[in-house]
């Protein structure tokens, strides 16, 4: 019998340790050695398991609680460690110790998708969320953001109601993500104040390349607030060093077929490799004569303040140098409050930002289980803490002494009294509420200057490229096409749009061929306001290929010489170079030699890069007209706008993926590197029809 145990073990009897770890052993939870992890206890060789197992019962009853309840929006999210700096002296404006020039301060972000599960793909077109928790030495500043400046309500009374229509239909469970469905258009088209940020969800800003390509924005206005108390308004902006990238919606839905996890091995892989991302943060800061002069409401979350009305000014850089090392620990149970505030910097009356302020502490409890979450590592601050807080479930902390109550006198009796409140260190609330707007009578009201819904819509639009506008007139046909047994729900949404702009509004309808609806009624007539460059994604590219991926396809036969070429330049000019064959062995070169690919053909598509290299010989050219994934590999980077580089025999493999000759076709030493580091986007009438 021990015989027939030792076989099945496989182990021989001995113990099994942590690789790389020779003292380590495996215990239970309780510190109990465990001696065999492989078989569970039985009762005979061919007996029940029995019921004193406990080292099977603490296993399985452990991994029976391993999931927490998702986050109810952005479930899906990548989180990184890293370093804010504050490089500009705005102690006139604030006194938050983060914000003292030269302050470093440790950080924590989460960047995530919207409605998707947490299992649920990195590539819909949804908007991103930026979140990310300072831990200042003052406390922990929580700024939770998106990648998109204005938000779709007013009034946190209709977050349920937004949520609820965008995610899964309550009865089918679809779709896992992304809004081209009955019931998200269904309410958006009954909800004009949502208007202009649907221009911004139909825009690319809701297909970001990279998390690394992509603005954030605090959305609020908010208010910092200076040693003497005085306080200004001010907006928070993320701006991505390595400027703006998108993709467009064919390369999209390409990539989630291609990699569910596109923008978290991005951003992990960055990490891994040293290419730390970067942003710079902006305010933009103004006051209440300002406020009052504008034709919207600054306390309105679906307005923005214009670029061009008031100038981002630059006060630090934040870099993200560290990946998790473990993702349920930091990335899934970090919790964002933007109630996390510190001295010097406040909220304002908005309210869609006083509606989050319950919502975050609240959900936090029912996802993490317990009051006591602050005391979660990722979660806790790195500045001393302390108040009379007590007890609660999983409870952590080991407070000493009788004094969990204030005020108290213990010292008095040489007892530890425990902390005290500050006036001078502590944060103080900026205005009291003495304001005529907060102290009126107590009504369910929105002010009238929230009234206009389109003007800003009609901004965005109108500061768009041709094909960026292109680009949001096909969403909407895109989005709108798959609202299936609605019908009443596209011509209320083109209704609206003729309030944004009559171009946009006629544009929709053809692509759905359905007639132009009479224009909605408008809450508010819409004014003209001077189209912000700021807007536009394709103003603020910039021309490099530091971040990006070049793809190079080699078969057998290729050109060493031009192959290590064509490497060097991508490198050179801090891109990544990855080499595609049809083997991932790898390929023989002409000299002989055989070069290993990082990827396959047939599971490395051409929309996994920026830019793609075709390095064959004549040889590997004939092979590979009569492979499909390499035809479509090269038609695929041409229909997405990128550069493709091409050795000459690499031709007929070209003209068969149908390219046309343009400035982003190019031979592999004359110009490709330059080309590489853009996109082409006056090609796109070539390779399709948008609305
Ligand atoms: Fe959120 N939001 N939200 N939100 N939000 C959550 O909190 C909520 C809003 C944002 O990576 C939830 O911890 C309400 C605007 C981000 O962990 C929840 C309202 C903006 C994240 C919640 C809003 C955001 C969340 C779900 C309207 C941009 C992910 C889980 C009043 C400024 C943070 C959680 C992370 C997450 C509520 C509107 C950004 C349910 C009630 C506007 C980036 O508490």
């Amino acid at each position: 019998m021990t015989d027939s145990i030792t076989r099945i073990t496989g182990n021989g009897g001995e113990t099994h340790q942590h690789a790389g770890d020779d003292d380590a052993v495996l215990t239970t939870n309780h510190g109990v050695p465990i001696s065999d992890n492989q078989n569970s206890l039985k009762s005979g060789e061919r007996g029940p398991t029995l019921l004193e197992d406990f080292v099977l019962r603490e296993k399985i009853f452990h991994f029976d609680h391993e999931r927490i309840p998702e986050r109810i929006v952005h479930a899906r999210g990548s989180g990184a460690h890293g370093v804010f700096e504050a490089t500009d002296d705005i102690s006139d404006l604030t006194r938050a110790a983060v914000f003292t020039k030269g302050e470093k301060t440790e950080v924590f972000v989460r960047f995530s998708t919207v409605a998707g599960g947490a299992g649920s793909v990195d590539t819909p077109r949804d908007v991103r969320g930026f979140a990310v928790k300072f831990y200042t030495r003052e406390g922990n500043w929580d700024l939770v953001g998106n990648n998109i400046p204005v938000f779709f309500i007013q009034d946190a009374i209709k977050f349920p109601d937004l949520v609820h229509a965008v995610k899964m239909e309550a009865d089918r469970g679809y779709p896992q993500a992304g809004s081209a469905h009955d019931t998200f258009w269904d309410w958006a088209s009954l909800m004009p104040e949502s208007t202009h940020m649907l221009m911004w969800a139909m825009s690319d800003r809701t297909l970001p390349r990279s998390f690394r390509t992509m603005e954030g924005f605090g959305v609020h206005t908010f208010k910092l607030v200076n040693a003497e108390g005085k306080a200004s308004f001010v907006k928070f902006h993320w701006k991505p060093k390595l400027g703006l990238q998108s993709t467009i919606w064919d390369e999209a839905l390409k990539l989630q077929a291609a990699d569910n996890d596109y923008q978290r091995r991005d951003l992990f892989e960055a990490i891994d490799t040293g290419a730390f991302p970067e942003w710079e943060l902006g305010i933009q800061v103004f006051d209440q004569a300002f406020a009052d002069a504008q034709p919207y409401d600054v306390l309105d979350a679906t307005k923005l303040i214009p670029e061009e009305d008031v100038p981002v000014r630059i006060i630090g850089r934040m870099t993200l140098n560290r990946n998790v090392d473990n993702f349920f620990a930091e990335t899934e149970q970090v919790a964002f409050l933007p109630t996390n505030i510190v001295p010097g910097i406040d909220f304002s009356n908005d309210p869609l930002l006083q509606g989050r302020l319950f919502s975050y502490l609240d959900t936090q409890k029912s996802r993490l289980g317990t009051t006591n979450f602050h005391q979660i590592p990722i979660n806790a601050p790195r500045c001393p803490f302390g108040n009379f807080q007590r007890d609660g479930m999983m409870q952590t902390q080991v407070p000493k002494g009788r004094a969990n109550y204030e005020p108290n006198s213990l010292a008095a009796h040489g007892e530890e009294g425990g902390p005290r409140e500050s006036p001078v260190r502590g944060f103080a609330t900026a205005n009291a509420a003495t304001g005529p707007d907060e102290t009126g009578d107590k009504l369910r009201i929105r002010a009238e200057r929230f009234a206009d819904h389109y003007s800003q819509a009609r901004l965005f639009y109108r500061s768009q490229t041709e094909n960026e506008q292109a680009h949001i007139a096909s969403s909407f046909v895109f989005e709108l096409s798959k609202v299936g047994l609605l019908d009443q729900v596209p011509p209320r949404m083109v209704a609206n749009l003729r309030n944004v702009d009559e171009d946009l509004a006629k544009r929709v309808a053809d692509g759905l061929g359905i007639d132009l609806p009479p224009k909605a009624e408008a809450a508010r007539e819409p004014v003209d306001m001077n189209p912000s460059e700021a807007l536009s994604i394709h103003r603020n590219m910039k021309e490099t290929l530091e971040g990006r991926a070049v793809g190079i396809l080699i078969a057998d036969g290729t050109d060493a010489a031009a192959l290590d070429a064509v490497i060097a330049a991508v490198d050179g000019a801090k891109g990544k170079p990855v080499i595609v064959a049809p083997k991932v062995g790898g390929a023989t070169l002409s000299d002989g030699s055989t070069r290993k690919a990082d990827g396959q053909l047939a599971g490395t598509p051409s929309q996994l890069f920026d830019a793609v290299a075709v390095v064959l010989s004549d040889e590997g050219c004939k092979t590979l007209l009569k492979e499909g994934a390499a035809v479509q590999w090269v038609m695929d980077a041409f229909g997405h706008l990128k550069a493709i580089g091409a050795s000459d025999a690499a031709q007929p493999l070209l003209d068969k993926a149908g390219v046309e000759a343009d400035d982003g076709v190019t031979g592999l030493d004359d110009g490709f590197v330059e080309a590489a580091a853009r996109r082409f986007y006056d090609r796109e009438p070539k390779v399709r029809m948008l609305a």
